[in-house]
Order: structure tokens, then sequence, then C-alpha cells
């Protein structure tokens, strides 16, 4: 038995199903230990992708996925996924290789101190220098990933301790832990908070997205009938149909659904973590916020809330619903301004313009995509449009980060999604620029014979940028790009494609894409003058003319 067969066993034992990465010679003993093993290796064609896969693995299970890299160059292309993993709170394990430690028959080639360069981007970064300890090493680095608030973890296995022998020390078994619920005196100061307000809202946060809490939300809203709306990375967060929803803050302020906030006497902040862009500004006037989390509130300029129930949130939202079921006669007070702000964001859904505009791509994908269907976003213009305007009802069916926010993760999350989920519907939603980024991982999914389909929006630019740049009053300058023929790209990678060429042509051409099966690019012309018009121009020009009930 050698250090790598430890490992593997390891990471057996936490329940790993595949390793996503492209290995060097350091992990060559990692690799025949991988192959004689249950797991599966599956080769990325770039670090970063693999490590945007592994995250989502953690994003959508709640167990850390895990990618492999080399020394050096490989280990460095992980960078982004870590902080990928870190802002988005996604348990992962990322493992790579190094020279030797003992001896050193290659000087410095290709070495640099990797571990240093990953302990900002983690919740733990860690060199490996001897087998015996990687049992522990490893039950220690998943129960890190894992725990709340969850993240990235590196451990570095250097090529002599990999390959050194070692005695079968067994791995360390995996028990559960139940976290402790908010204390009776912090509940008792949210039920009164609760009780004496005359305009609550819930907002749902980014943490209210863990896989494990949908039911306990869902509950905790029916049960209250206070309105909710939620932040971009808590949507999808309650099962739909409550009639309570009122919408995603995806911008800070003056947005349609600002107008429920603004006249919010308490906001019931569920899982709000503060890496999102803020759904909304406090300040000194504001409403009163009460925190429910798993980890005590950040406090930021524009968020300090006045109370926190601190805990295990479904738990603790269990109790409180108890308490007060029943007993809120003013829970329903913003309800009546639920259905101006979804007319407002549904205008203009059905346009027959060419090309597209953003609203009628959404209200579109939203035909095809079935409940359970799952969209994942790379970031981009678009991001925005699908944040407000994509209404989702079932938990995490509609994947998009607005932690790091970085461009070139819709493909690979997609793919994550698709492998998880054999039987669900799973579309990729990638600006020209973003695809770009991580287009290679097209033949990734068609190696591994994944039902996938991908929507390229084209607008030759660095679209969301170009906006902002004329927002700002600046000239329209470099964000403009050649885009190539993406059915021939599509088609050079063993995948599927079509244009759409027509407003009408969007839903039965992403239908087919589905219906053929296999990985299918389909790519839309798409029109952003929309995107100053509404985000800009009508919503400076709404708050004037909003009609209170
Ligand atoms: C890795 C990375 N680089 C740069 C940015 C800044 N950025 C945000 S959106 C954007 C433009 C995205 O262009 P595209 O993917 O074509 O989407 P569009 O906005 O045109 O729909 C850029 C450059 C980023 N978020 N991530
Ligand atoms: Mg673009």
């Amino acid at each position: 038995m050698k250090g790598a067969d430890l490992l593997v066993a390891a990471l057996e034992n936490e329940g790993v199903k595949q390793v996503f990465g492209i290995p060097g010679e350091e992990n060559l003993d990692v690799v025949e230990a991988l192959r004689r093993s249950s797991i599966k290796l599956v080769l990325t064609r770039h670090e970063q992708a693999a490590a945007f896969m592994a995250a989502t693995h953690g994003r959508l299970t709640g167990e850390a996925g895990v990618c492999l890299s080399t020394l050096g160059p490989g280990a460095l292309n992980l960078t982004t996924g870590a902080a990928y993993a870190l802002l988005g709170a996604m348990p992962m394990v990322m493992i790579t290789g190094q020279k030797g430690i003992l001896s050193r028959k290659q000087a410095r080639f290709q070495v640099v101190d990797v571990v240093s360069t990953m302990a900002p981007l983690t919740k733990m970064a860690h060199q490996i220098v001897s087998p015996v300890t990687i049992p522990s090493i490893v039950r220690e680095a998943f129960r890190i990933a894992q725990q709340e608030r969850p993240g990235p973890v590196h451990l570095e296995l250097p090529e002599d301790i990999a390959g050194e022998k070692a005695p079968a020390v067994s791995p360390v078994p995996r028990h559960t832990v139940a976290p402790p619920v908010a204390p009776p005196a912090a509940l008792d100061e949210a039920f009164e908070l609760i009780l004496q307000a005359e305009r609550p809202l819930v907002m749902l946060g980014a943490a209210a997205s863990r896989p494990h809490l949908a039911h306990a939300l869902s509950d905790f809203v029916r049960r209250l009938q206070i309105p909710f709306f939620n932040t971009q990375m808590g949507k999808g967060a309650v099962a739909g149909g409550s009639g309570l929803y009122m919408g995603t803050a995806a911008l800070s302020e003056r947005d349609y659904v600002h107008q429920a906030i603004d006249r919010a006497d308490l906001i019931i902040c569920i899982g709000h973590d503060t890496v999102e862009k803020p759904p909304f500004l406090m300040g000194p006037m504001g409403p009163k916020v009460l925190h429910v989390g798993y980890l005590p509130a950040t406090v930021e300029e524009v968020y300090f809330p006045h109370a926190e129930l601190v805990g295990d949130v479904g738990p603790t939202l269990e109790l409180l619903a108890d308490r007060l079921e029943g007993r809120l006669p003013n829970a329903g007070a913003l309800s009546p301004l639920r259905e101006q702000i979804l007319a407002c964001i549904g205008d203009r859904a059905t346009e027959s313009r060419y090309p597209l505009t953003p609203q009628r791509i959404v209200h579109d994908v939203r035909q095809v995509m079935p409940e359970d269907g799952i969209v994942t976003l790379d970031n981009g213009m678009y991001k925005i449009w699908f944040a407000r305007n994509y209404r989702t009802r079932v938990a995490n069916t509609l994947l998009l980060d607005n932690a790091l926010a970085t461009m070139g993760a819709g493909l690979p999350s997609a793919i994550m999604a698709a492998m998880l989920y054999r039987d669900r519907r799973v579309l990729a939603v990638c600006g020209d620029g973003g695809f770009m980024m991580n287009s290679q991982e097209m033949e990734t999914a068609t190696r591994l014979g994944l039902n996938l389909v991908v929507l390229v929006l084209q607008d030759n630019a660095f679209g969301m940028i170009r906006w902002k740049q004329a927002v700002d009053g600046f000239g329209d300058f470099g964000m403009t790009f050649t885009d190539p023929d993406f059915v021939a790209y599509a088609k050079a990678d063993g995948a599927k494609g079509s244009r759409v060429d027509s407003a009408e042509d969007l839903v039965p051409t992403l239908e087919a894409a589905f219906a053929g099966g296999g990985v299918h690019l389909v790519s839309v012309p798409v029109d952003y003058s929309e995107s100053a018009r509404v985000l800009v121009d009508e919503l400076r020009g709404h708050a004037a003319e909003w009609q209170y009930p």
C-alpha cells in the first residue's frame, strides 16, 4: 500500500464517486490508485472547469466535489475555481501534486508555493508530509469543506509521499453532527419583533439555497404567510405556487421589488450572505432587519441587522413558526403590491423583435424548461434578466453566481448538473464572451455522453461592460469582437448546433434540441437595447409614478 492508495481509500470513505481534473506526472500514483478504485476519473480540458464542476457538485448535493491537478501550472489553474467555491460557499476538496519534498532531484522545475497561494482562497490549505496522516487529514478536509459556512479545502500531496510505502491505516469513520438551534432568548426576541411588525417581509439569501433546506423553508413561508423576495442566489429556495413571491432583488435599489422592500418595517433575512451584490441598502431610516443564519451576520455599511437568530436554520425556523403561526394579522400587509410588481417585471415578454429581447429569451426558456429543469448561468448582462424575470418553483433550478461572478462557469456547472440528474432537462445559458472562456468543455460533455443544451446569446460583445460603459456616459469602445460560427464550432466537438433565425424560432429550436438528446448548442442573437431602456430609464422614472394601494 502507498500513500496514494490511502488517499483514494479515504475518498471512497467520503462517498466520492468521481474526481475531476487533469493529472500531471506527480499524480501518477494517485491515478493508478483511482484506476483500481470505485471512483471515476473525469478528465476535463482545463483545470478551472474541473474546479467549477467539483464546486457545483458541492452546491447541489452538500457533499464536497473533488478536483485534481498537477503542481504549479495545473494547481494555479484551480485558483479561480477555489475563489468561486469560497465566495459561493460551495464545499469542494482540491488535491494537487508537488515535487518530492524529501529529495529535490529536479531543483525548482515547476515549483511554486501552491499551499500559500491557496491559503487565502480556501478554508484550509495543507501539505501532506506523511502517508499515515492521510486518513485523518482527508476526513478533516471534508468536515471543514462541508460544515457551515461550506467552502473549498486544498490538499497538496507531494509525489514522494504519494508513492511511499505505508501501513494500511483505516479511514476515519464519518458521523453526522446536528448543529445547535438558536437559543430561547434569541427566539423570544425574534418572536416579539415579528409579532409587532406592521409590514413584514421575508428575504431569502444565498444560504437559503442549501440543498437540505428546501422543505423547511417552504414550510416556514407557508405557515407564516408573510410575502417573500429573494436575492439572486436565494432564488428557488421555496417551492412555487405559494402566491407569496414578490420578486428577486437583482439590483440593489429602485427595482420594482424595492417598492415592497422600501415600505417594509421588518425584513426577516434568512441566510443572507454579504458576498452577494446587496439586495437592498440599509440606512439609518430603513426597516428593522432580523438576520436568520447558520452563522452570525457579517456587518457591512449596507447590512447591520438589529437582531439575529443564529443556529441550524431549518429547525430554528420550525420553532419560530410553531410560536407565530396564526398570530400575525399583518402578515400579508405588503401582499397587495405583488400583482403590480410581477406585472411590471413580465412586461414585453412576448415581443417578436429580432434579434430577440432578453425578456423574450427568459420567457421562452421558461416555456421549454419543466419545473425541475435546471438552468445554469454564466456571467453577463442576461444574468440580471434571468434573476429578475425567470420564475423558479423547485429548489436549485436556477444556478447563478452572484458571489465571485466569474465568467466561464456556466458550461462546467451545467455539465455537473447533467451528470447528477440524468433524467432532468439541463440548460446552460452563456454569453458569447463567457462561453468561449471554457468552451473546450464541450468535448468533455460529448465524451461523457451527457444530455445538455447550451444556449449562447450573441451580441458580439462583452455586453454587460459595454452597457455599464454607456450608462456611465463613456464612449462605446473596446468591448466588441467577432464570434466564431457557433454551429460549426459545436459540430467540431461532436455536438449538434442550431441557430435561431426569428423570435418564433427559439422555443421550437430548444424543444428539438432537448428532444434530440446529446449535447446541443443553440445560438441566439440578442438585442440588449432593452437593458438601457428598462434597467436604467424605466426604473429611474418609475419610483415617482408608483401607485401605492
Ligand atoms: C473571468 C471574468 N472576467 C471578466 C469579468 C467582467 N465581466 C463581467 S460580465 C462581462 C461581459 C460578459 O460578456 P458575455 O459573456 O458576452 O455576456 P453579455 O454581457 O454580452 O451577454 C465581463 C467582461 C468577469 N466577471 N469574469
Ligand atoms: Mg456578449
